[in-house]
């Protein structure tokens, strides 16, 4: 049962959506993905956040870009966390999609991520520590995931300074 909805507002989306597959993935965090447009597809988004609220979805990562109003959109309609990654794709360098998805009016909002992949990966991650509050199999998996960063950094740390002695 997905109970993480990732949705993008383009198949363009895609390569920068990635990286948040990849963290679901690694945590063994069912997940459905799907592209839903908030200016091109308002019924589609608004059925799709219904169904999968529905079937059991308790956290929306929603990924877009320009004048990026995806994750307000899903916001407007469900009462579960939605987390908000914007993404560059303009003249404006994601300035655009930044403010459109974090200036969310007060009762509805978004958990703002950072741009692009490096937001992708976090959404995914905060998305983990929020399931973790009521299933302990995710809390472990987060904890052992964090304590191999320890090791892997402090392997690179160790190779770095042997180059340079
Ligand atoms: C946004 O417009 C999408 O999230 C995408 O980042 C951007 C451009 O979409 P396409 O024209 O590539 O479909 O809604």
């Amino acid at each position: 049962m997905p109970r993480v909805v990732i949705l993008m507002g383009s198949a363009s989306d895609e390569a920068k959506v990635a990286p948040c597959v990849e963290v679901l993935r690694k945590l063994e965090i069912d997940f459905f993905i799907t592209v839903c447009s908030a200016h091109r597809t308002p019924d589609r988004t608004a059925k799709v956040v219904r169904e999968q609220e529905q079937a059991g979805c308790k956290v929306f990562i929603c990924a877009a870009g320009m004048a990026a109003h995806l994750a307000g959109a899903v916001a407007a309609r469900t009462t579960k966390p939605v987390l908000g990654v914007p993404l560059a794709g303009s003249s404006l360098a994601g300035f655009d999609a930044l403010l459109s998805t974090v200036q969310m009016p007060p009762a509805y909002p978004v958990a703002t991520l950072a741009l692009d992949g490096a937001g992708a990966k976090n959404a995914a991650w905060l998305a983990a520590e929020i399931l973790a509050l009521t299933d302990q199999a995710i809390a472990e998996r987060l904890v052992l995931a964090r304590q191999q960063l320890t090791v892997d950094i402090t392997e690179q740390g160790e190779a770095m300074a042997k180059k340079y002695a």
